[in-house]
């Protein structure tokens, strides 16, 4: 099999989120996350876990960057905990919990590993909650004084920005799902967090530049591509309504087209609109619209749609992965190509694209994930193929460095290119990790048989 080779700049990477793997919830000041508090309802998490351990990376952050280093990752996608550095959402700045960044950037830098800072990464500080959170309009400017506060704190150093991870996930799991923190469910809650997510966004864009001259600012996007189950009229309008919801309506605001019409229809006479777009103001498109460098994209699956009404679920002939997501390497390649010939969006980074697979340690304390490096293996050759194809693509941040808590469902989920022992706090780089080092060293897609 031919080695492909990645353009000589390309960025190699992983990704992690603060409440997935800082623990230390409670040190130095931290004041309580939407998280904590959702982790203690009953039912909220699998396996009724939360993050106040995690993998301890709080504490351990010098070892996980060390490791990180002896795979030689060139980069670092990690998120800032907000209750940290701004213990009561807005106001008086919390030193101590800024210095860890500070620590953990400079710890990075010296290891030539090139930091890229999410400012949320869904750990809204509690007290903007009580206070109505996403839904109101106040939480999108706390966050811009927030991203005040901390990029100048990191800006010397840091040039790589995003302002959110996930807004569909921020707004519609939290807000209208509830399978995330605060758990509500309600439709125009969840649209209204929605809007304030994409606002926040685009108003820290031009407070990043501000205080960080040569910065690289962009947002972190989930996308579902959706395809139809057949060619029907109603499959065909289900998948349309689908790619609105999860796709459009947070890509097309990021890049000037404002809310999508059929979706703005739709909404409206489902009722999920009861005052329309009342909380869309004068001036909102065009902050939402900020000119950004990149874009990330965060890819797991695809979705097959079919209109339950009329159709029947297709048998697929596929492959999933332990928390039960198709894997469809092709949908990447499909993504990169749409996002980068439609939206014109400069520069993407990847950033997660990974699979859940539970194997841990065999007996002579190896982990042998083959379907990880499989799925990495054919994900990265979908990837360069797009490069070829014209995407310009930068980089890719495999999810996750390690193991971690995995939201709603806590610990049952691995995640990781390095395996975690939450009792020890052990870390294992899995054979995938391995092969991801020689990726990252040739620069190029490298064929499984290196595993043997
Ligand atoms: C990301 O979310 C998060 O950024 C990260 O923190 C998390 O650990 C990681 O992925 C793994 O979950 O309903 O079967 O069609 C990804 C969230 C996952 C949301 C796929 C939409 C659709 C699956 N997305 N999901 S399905």
């Amino acid at each position: 099999m031919t080695q492909r080779a990645f353009p000589s700049d390309f960025l190699w990477g992983s990704a992690t989120s603060s409440y997935q793997i800082e623990g230390a919830a409670f040190a130095d000041g931290r004041s309580e996350s939407i998280w904590d508090r959702f982790c203690k309802q009953p039912g909220a998490i699998l396996d009724q876990t939360n993050g106040d351990i995690a993998c301890d990376h709080y504490n351990r952050y010098r070892d996980d960057v060390a490791l990180m280093a002896r795979l030689g990752l060139q980069a670092y996608r990690f998120s800032v905990a907000w209750p940290r550095v701004l213990p009561n959402g807005r106001g008086a700045i919390n030193q101590a919990g800024l210095d860890f960044y500070r620590r953990l950037v400079d710890e990075l830098l010296q290891h030539n590993i090139r930091p890229f800072v999410t400012l949320y990464h869904w750990d809204l500080p509690q007290i903007l909650e009580d206070a109505g959170g996403w839904p109101e309009r106040a939480t999108a400017e706390a966050f811009v004084e927030y991203a005040d506060v901390v990029s100048r704190a990191l800006g010397d150093t840091v040039k790589d920005w995003i302002t959110h991870n996930e807004p569909w996930c921020a707004g519609m799991l939290g807000y209208q799902i509830g399978e995330h923190a605060p758990g509500r469910k309600n439709w125009n809650d969840g649209l209204k967090a929605s809007h304030h997510l994409l606002l926040s966004h685009g108003w820290a864009v031009d407070v990043i530049r501000r205080n960080v001259p040569q910065a690289s600012v962009g947002i972190t996007l989930n996308f579902t591509p959706a395809m139809p189950a057949s060619r029907s009229t109603e499959d065909l309008n289900a998948t349309r309504h689908f790619d609105g919801f999860f796709n459009r309506w947070f890509l097309d605001p990021v890049y000037g087209r404002e809310y999508p019409a059929d979706m703005v229809r739709d909404y409206t006479e489902l009722g999920y609109l009861p005052n329309g777009l009342d909380f869309v103001h004068d001036g909102d498109f065009k902050a939402m619209a900020a000119t950004t460098d990149f874009l990330g994209v965060n890819y797991y699956s695809r979705a097959v749609i079919h209109d339950p009404k009329t159709g029947t679920a297709p048998k697929l002939d596929s492959e999933y992965t332990d928390i039960g997501w198709e894997v469809y390497p092709q949908g990447l390649g499909d993504l990169l190509k749409r996002l980068a010939f439609a939206y014109n969006p400069g520069k993407i980074y990847v950033t997660e694209n990974g699979a859940s697979y539970n194997d841990g340690p065999d007996g002579h304390g190896e982990v042998n994930d083959t379907r990880r490096t499989q799925y990495l293996h054919d994900h990265l050759s979908v990837c360069s193929e797009a490069i070829a194809a014209g995407v310009p693509l930068a980089g890719y941040f495999v999810w996750s460095l390690m193991d971690n808590f995995e939201w709603a469902k806590g610990y049952s989920q691995r995640f990781g290119v390095i395996w975690v022992d939450y009792e020890t706090q052990q870390r294992i780089p899995k054979a995938s990790a391995h092969w991801y080092s020689r990726v990252v060293k040739a620069n190029a897609v490298q064929p499984l048989e290196v595993l043997a």
